[in-house]
């Protein structure tokens, strides 16, 4: 496959931008080569600057649900451009926005809008704190809540692709309000909850990881989180910038029937566009600015064209939750042939999939947390990933990532991504 012009490029944004990219995990370095510049995309399809084309798993990292340049989402915003890109004042899209995800997920009863899953994270953190008076929350190893300081904590992600152990940046007393445990295990959280009693402001999980690959949460495991929370009076903060509007209409909290007290948003919520959003109980809700004290601002937060591009997407998802059928069926489909290929490679692997999240390790035993996420081979994801990307399939850059599915793919894709798969699997010793 020719990429020199990804190559020159990618020498060229060097000269400008820090390693080349405007976000860690895009740069390849933990699978090597050359990251991929690319130049348009549609449907299901990713043309890089040299003009391959490639079945599309990144997604955006998952806000293309409905695979890109979708049309209503891209006719949408060129309507509102004509109307000015921003204000800086409230706006009637800004409140059907907010009673459109309020009509879609049920225990929502007031939302803000931000410009990231980043903001959207750190800005519960300090309402739970501040709603609470406590000063520490619990987070999982292995899991990424975006890049503020206190969640730069045994993270996810690009920190966990690059095995960043500290952040450099990160004092220690902010990370010391961190506390940590390894997911899906409910008696190290009821430990840590007894030995730091009365100072936790909040629990937050992804309600299934991806950001170790695609990891799903053991049976009772998220009702015991809601139980600790209800008995600690501890904040219950579902983080679904992935999961929400993904895994069903309602996110993660429909899919598997559980309630947060605070829950956040990004990716699919825009469209494509930047959007984050935090939202839940009204007398937490309350407590943000301008109502309360808890301090929470953004130049662009409810942005019309940020807006006009979620509110579409996902109108477009409420009208047709058929969608998340066809999604999962397709998922399933492609798991099932993926493991058709792995069993006949013969060597160890596991598949984690809900809905239309799902990833590969190469891994011999259950992948259920951090510890077994990090001992399955990066090596063999490595040459995985490329012999795949040399196929025309493009995955995300790193075992430490959920792939995602879009709804463009049709069967020929995901046939083609099979045999892909397949082929590959012969280039792994
Ligand atoms: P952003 O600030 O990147 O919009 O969202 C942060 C975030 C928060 N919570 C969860 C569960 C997330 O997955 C993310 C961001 N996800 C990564 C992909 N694993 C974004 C990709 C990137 O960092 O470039």
């Amino acid at each position: 496959m020719n990429i020199e012009k990804s190559i020159s490029l990618f020498e060229r944004a060097q000269q400008s931008i820090p390693g080349g990219v405007n976000s860690p995990v895009r740069a390849f370095k933990s699978v090597g080569g050359t990251p991929l510049f690319m130049q348009r995309a549609k449907g299901a399809y990713l043309y890089d600057a040299d003009g391959n084309a490639y079945i599309d798993y990144i997604a955006s990292w998952g806000p293309m649900i409905l695979g890109h340049a979708y049309e209503p989402v891209v006719q949408a915003i060129r309507g509102k451009a004509m109307d000015s890109t921003s204000f800086g004042a409230p706006t009637e899209l800004e409140i059907e926005m907010a009673e459109l995800i309020i009509s879609m997920v049920p225990n929502v009863d007031l939302i803000r809008m931000v410009s990231s899953g980043t903001e959207a994270c750190m800005s519960v953190i300090r309402l739970a704190r501040g709603f609470t008076g406590k000063n520490k929350f619990i987070k999982f190893e292995g899991h990424y809540h975006g890049h503020a300081d206190s969640f730069l904590v045994k993270a996810g992600s690009g920190v966990a692709t690059f095995n960043i152990q500290a952040v450099p940046g990160v004092t220690a007393g902010v990370a010391g309000d961190t506390l940590t445990a390894p997911y899906n295990d409910l008696e190290a959280v009821k430990k840590l909850a007894a030995e730091h009693k009365g100072t936790i402001a909040a629990i937050i999980v992804e309600p299934v990881a991806g950001n170790m690959g695609c990891i799903l949460p053991a049976r009772g495991f998220l009702e015991g989180l809601r139980a600790l929370c209800d008995a600690e009076g501890i904040v219950f903060i579902l983080d679904e910038v992935m999961t929400g509007f993904r895994l069903a209409p309602g996110g993660a909290q429909e899919r598997l029937g559980i309630r947060a007290d605070l829950v956040t948003y990004g990716k699919v919520i825009g469209g494509g566009m930047p959007v984050g959003a935090f939202g839940g109980r009204k007398d937490i809700m309350q407590q943000i600015a301008p109502l309360g004290n808890i301090y929470q601002a953004g130049t662009l937060s409810g942005n019309p064209i940020a807006m006009i591009a979620g509110y579409t997407l996902l109108s477009e998802l409420k009208k047709n939750p058929s969608i998340y059928k066809e999604l999962e069926e397709k998922t399933i489909y492609l798991r099932e042939g993926l493991e058709a290929g792995l069993k006949a490679w013969g060597q160890p692997y596991v598949i984690n999939q809900l809905g239309s999240m799902i990833s590969v390790h190469f891994s011999n035993h259950p992948v259920t947390d951090f510890a077994s996420a990090s001992s399955a081979s990066t090596e063999a994801f490595k040459k995985y990933f490329h012999a795949m990307l040399g196929q025309g399939v493009y995955l995300p850059p790193s075992a430490f990532e959920s792939w995602f599915l879009n709804n463009a793919l049709t069967k020929e894709d995901l046939d083609k991504t099979i045999s892909a798969s397949a082929e590959s699997l012969k280039q792994i010793p």
